[in-house]
């Protein structure tokens, strides 16, 4: 097994012979995020991938985010370091299920949040992020009717602040439903200066303790704010080295589990990409990311449509 830095530098070198870049996600640990070329959302790293003057994009993240890049940029090789590496959210619609919802609803629009699998994206009418979703679903019609894939979390967050009556799918993000607000309370008596920034992945009555809501991005360009000097997590851990690196004299504080021997709250799928397995991902050009055409144009049309808007 190499040690770290003979590892950084062997990925170095691989990236450099084979005209490959890495894109990671804020979720993914910190040692991935140091040999990425890019770290960001899945939106934003995928915009990267579009534009990338390389032959090869390694993306350090789970499954969906990778089609998505796959899916904006077809002629490049996607790597995907561990195939298994899922999302509870992706995973909570079926294809098939929502093929059916639509034929039973043939009068509503479907909008699906990104955290949906390819074959979702195909059956979708416009894709979002939680970066756009409040702009993408006030840009359409008020009358209009629209069916909300896969999260009631981000979903009814959305109906709350538009004042819209979407009709929701009943899926979420495991990892996000795992903060309490007992544990964030905890958190704020010992904090009380501390601003809860919290994803609107969260259940509502934790979004509802938000001094901010929004996505990893917005909760990250919230804390640049002056007034904002003390933190308080309420997503996916992996963020704090973004946070430290861009704002290192200000306090992030991560929340407990509920249940559990556990320090703070995590996704164990993205944790699964290592160095060790982006190593050897780009030492062999597999796993790859293959998407079938027409899956991939019509899935391309639905993320289209939210990057016009
Ligand atoms: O869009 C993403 O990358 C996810 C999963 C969350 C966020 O808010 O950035």
């Amino acid at each position: 097994m190499k040690k770290q830095v003979d590892l950084n530098k062997a990925i170095e070198e691989l990236k450099r012979e084979k005209r490959a870049i890495i894109l990671a996600h804020y979720y993914t640990n910190s040692q991935v995020q140091q040999v990425a070329d890019f770290v960001g959302d899945s939106l934003a790293l995928s915009e990267k991938a579009a534009v990338a003057d390389a032959d090869i994009i390694l993306f350090a993240g789970v499954r969906f985010m990778a089609e998505t890049a796959k899916v904006l940029s077809p002629d490049k090789k996607v790597l995907l370091p561990v195939v298994e590496a899922g999302c509870s959210l992706a995973d909570s619609c079926d294809a098939e299920e929502l093929r059916r919802a639509r034929e039973e609803n043939p009068d509503h629009l479907v909008v699906s949040y990104v955290n949906t699998s390819v074959e979702v994206k195909a059956l979708t009418d416009i894709c979002c992020t939680s970066s756009n979703a409040l702009e993408i679903v006030r840009s359409l019609p008020e009358e209009q009717k629209i069916l909300f894939v896969p999260d009631r979390n981000l979903g009814s967050y959305i109906n709350r602040c538009t004042g819209r009556n979407m009709k929701l799918w009943d899926g979420c993000c495991k990892v996000h439903e795992e903060f309490s607000v007992a544990k964030i309370e905890e958190l704020k008596s010992l904090h009380p200066e501390a601003k809860v920034l919290v994803h609107p992945e969260c259940k509502p009555e934790v979004v509802a303790l938000a001094d901010y809501a929004g996505s990893t991005a917005g909760i990250l360009s919230y804390c640049a704010r002056e007034d904002v000097r003390e933190v308080i997590v309420v997503t996916e851990s992996g963020i704090l080295y973004e946070m430290e690196e861009r704002y290192p004299d200000k306090k992030f504080y991560l929340v407990e589990p509920e249940e559990g021997v556990e320090k703070c709250i995590s996704c164990r799928d993205i944790k699964k990409v290592t160095l060790e397995n982006i190593y050897q991902t780009l030492l062999e050009e597999s796993p790859e990311v293959v998407i079938e055409e027409s899956v991939r144009k019509a899935a391309a049309g639905a993320i289209q449509r939210m990057l016009k808007r």
